[in-house]
């Protein structure tokens, strides 16, 4: 990518878009267009096209997504899948229309079989059922799989489509019900501290396992495979680490210098019980994450600790587009 060239990244204002805009502008990068949801809808059809016709990107990052944590997922089944195709159907389209040079497409761990060996091989797609909770969405990462190879094979378009883990880091959504496991903790432990609350309650078990990705390593990767990788098969990004939810709540206590009790509400469905990646294609390709799970839990609370007074704990869920 030239450094002058015209780069969209779409979702810019949600964690991974802020993040990749934060990684191009270190890398020199000066042309780079955001929109926010109310200044471009991209679930409109009409709205999308316009904007290409005008704005004739030359690479997209398509980092806009309805997303949300096991409960959001759980309740929303309807706006995820549907939110998640709109968005990705209108983008890519109209990437090729408008003879985008590149597009990364960002997916997501959940698309692999909710009982699949681990860790999760890129190859595991589609060879199982899905994890209940989170289906709609999933069906509709796989979809913007499918999408981004179809056009590559029909008309040679340059789309290629990335498969991140669980994702934490600054900008992160703390809202208690839409939010993934990191900052749900993270939340729920420092404001307990500050009460003085006996007890934290964590969901579910605290036994299933998942693997975590400072979001600024993701970007970090997301720029390398947008530069040096050119191929139609999905590419895994994460860590190879995975932790149980128990020891992420105790790591969150001892940051948070949270002493009280640790309570299992098992009413809160568990989901995958194992969720980690087979990242061997992508070291293979010469990139590692760099930031271990304490160290970036630790500086997305020094962040949370200065931004938490204004932090817009959103009510509605969760929207990057
Ligand atoms: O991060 P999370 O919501 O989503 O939940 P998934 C991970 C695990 O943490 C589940 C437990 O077993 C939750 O029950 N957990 C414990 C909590 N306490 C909490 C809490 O306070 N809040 C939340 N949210 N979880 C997501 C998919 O699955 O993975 C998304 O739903 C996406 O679509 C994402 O794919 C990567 O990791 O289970």
């Amino acid at each position: 990518m030239d450094l002058n060239a015209k780069i969209y990244v779409a979702g810019s204002r949600g964690l991974v878009g802020s993040a990749i805009v934060r990684r191009l502008k270190k890398l020199g990068y000066k042309n780079i267009l955001e929109k926010t949801s109310k200044e471009l809808d991209l679930r409109s059809q009409a709205g999308v096209e316009l904007f290409f016709c005008n704005e004739r990107p030359e690479y997209i990052f398509l980092a806009s997504a309805k997303v949300g944590g096991i409960l959001a997922n759980n309740s929303l089944p309807a706006e995820f899948i549907y939110d998640n195709l709109m968005i990705e159907t209108n983008i890519i389209h109209n990437a090729h229309k408008y003879k985008v040079s590149k597009l990364l497409f960002l997916g997501s761990s959940c698309i692999y079989p909710k009982y699949a060996l681990q860790p999760l091989k890129e190859e595991y797609l589609l060879t199982g059922e899905l994890e209940p909770t989170n289906e709609p969405y999933a069906i509709a990462k796989i979809a913007g799989i499918k999408l981004c190879q179809s056009y590559r094979r029909q008309y040679g378009d340059n789309f290629i489509s990335v498969m991140p883990t669980n994702l934490y880091g600054i900008n992160d959504n703390f809202n208690l019900d839409t939010s993934h496991v990191l900052p749900a903790l993270m939340r729920k432990f420092h404001e307990a501290k500050l009460s003085g609350a006996p007890s934290v309650t964590v969901w579910g078990s605290g036994k299933p396992r998942r693997e975590f990705l400072y979001v600024e390593d993701l970007a970090d990767a997301c720029c390398f495979l947008m530069q040096y990788y050119n191929d139609s098969e999905i590419v895994n990004i994460g860590t190879g680490i995975d932790i149980t939810i128990a020891e992420l709540a105790a790591m969150m206590a001892d940051i948070t210098c949270f002493t009280g009790e640790i309570v299992y509400d098992r009413t809160k469905p568990d989901g995958t019980p194992v969720k980690y990646l087979d990242i061997s294609k992508l070291t293979k390709l010469g990139w590692y994450a760099q930031t271990p799970l304490r160290a970036g839990i630790e500086k997305t609370y020094q962040w949370f600790l200065r931004n938490s007074a204004n932090l817009t704990f959103q009510q509605s869920h969760d929207l990057n587009i």
